[in-house]
């Protein structure tokens, strides 16, 4: 993977702000298990710092039309290769479905369409990824939290899991698939959106057609493209490497709020 390096940098570069110093070789982060206790203390203070300060509707900065970057570089996985997500891309999509299950009452599989139908939001921000730049893109798309209250959250729903089209690295076990999760305050959010349009157009291959998450709050990791199915769950337990994410998996912080 070309990106890990400056990837794994940044990491260092957050541990160190906090506070943890004499980290040297970046692949040490994976392997040193005391390193990875470090970062994830950290990474707990970081989210109850935030949490504590951040009032939990507190919106992201939206910016205006003008302010829309000419050029938004496409990053991660821009064109997934499986079969039937070639195959769906060949008809506009019509076949796709978004799937909504787990911990719901009732299960759904919606078109776009049916998405389309949806109560919409629009809004302008700035996104931020870790490999450091930034790009102002217009998003349109349907509000996650009057969805998921719409299918009905049984108890014990904690986290919003979102499977993705795409696997970013071929593995022989399927672990190289992308995925992500936020939690409910974060699902509820009003900026918190699927969206299926950028730039009043609707939504490209590169940046993830026919729908990805918004999440205004997170580093531009979080925001999953290709999205397929959202699990809602109690835990990560039974999930690829059990951290909640692809990158959270190698070593990212799962809380990545900015
Ligand atoms: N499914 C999937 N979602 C993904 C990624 C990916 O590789 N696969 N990359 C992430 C990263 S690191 C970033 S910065 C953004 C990039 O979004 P863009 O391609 O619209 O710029 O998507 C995020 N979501
Ligand atoms: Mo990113």
């Amino acid at each position: 993977m070309t990106f890990s390096i400056t990837r794994r940098r940044l990491l260092i570069g957050s541990a160190a702000s906090v506070g943890v110093i004499g980290l040297t070789g970046c692949d040490d982060i994976a392997q040193n298990s005391n390193v990875q206790n470090v970062l994830e203390m950290a990474e707990r203070l970081t989210m109850r710092g935030q949490r504590l300060l951040v009032s939990k509707d507190k919106l992201a900065r939206e910016f205006s039309e003008a302010d829309i970057s000419p050029v938004f570089k496409p990053n991660g996985s821009t064109a997934p290769d499986s079969e039937d997500y070639v195959r769906m891309t060949e008809n506009g999509f019509a076949d796709w479905r978004l799937k909504i299950d787990g911990l719901v009452e009732r299960p759904v599989d919606l078109s776009l369409a049916d998405l389309k139908k949806l109560p919409q939001r629009t809004q302008i921000t700035r996104h931020d990824c870790v490999e450091g730049w930034s790009a102002i893109g217009k998003w349109m798309g349907t509000p996650l939290g009057p969805l998921l209250q719409s299918v009905g959250l049984k108890p014990g729903a904690r986290y919003a899991v979102f499977h993705c089209a795409d696997e970013l690295e071929q593995t022989m076990d399927g672990s190289g698939v992308y995925y992500e999760s936020i939690d409910l305050i974060d699902a509820f959010h009003p900026q918190t959106i699927l969206a299926y349009a950028m730039n009043g157009k609707d939504l490209e291959v590169a940046h993830g057609a026919p729908l990805r998450l918004r999440v205004e709050r997170h580093l531009g990791y979080k925001h999953a493209k290709y999205l397929m199915r959202i699990e809602i769950k109690d835990s990560f337990s039974g999930l690829w490497g059990g951290k909640g994410g692809f990158w959270e998996d190698r070593g990212y912080e799962w809380y990545a709020g900015i």
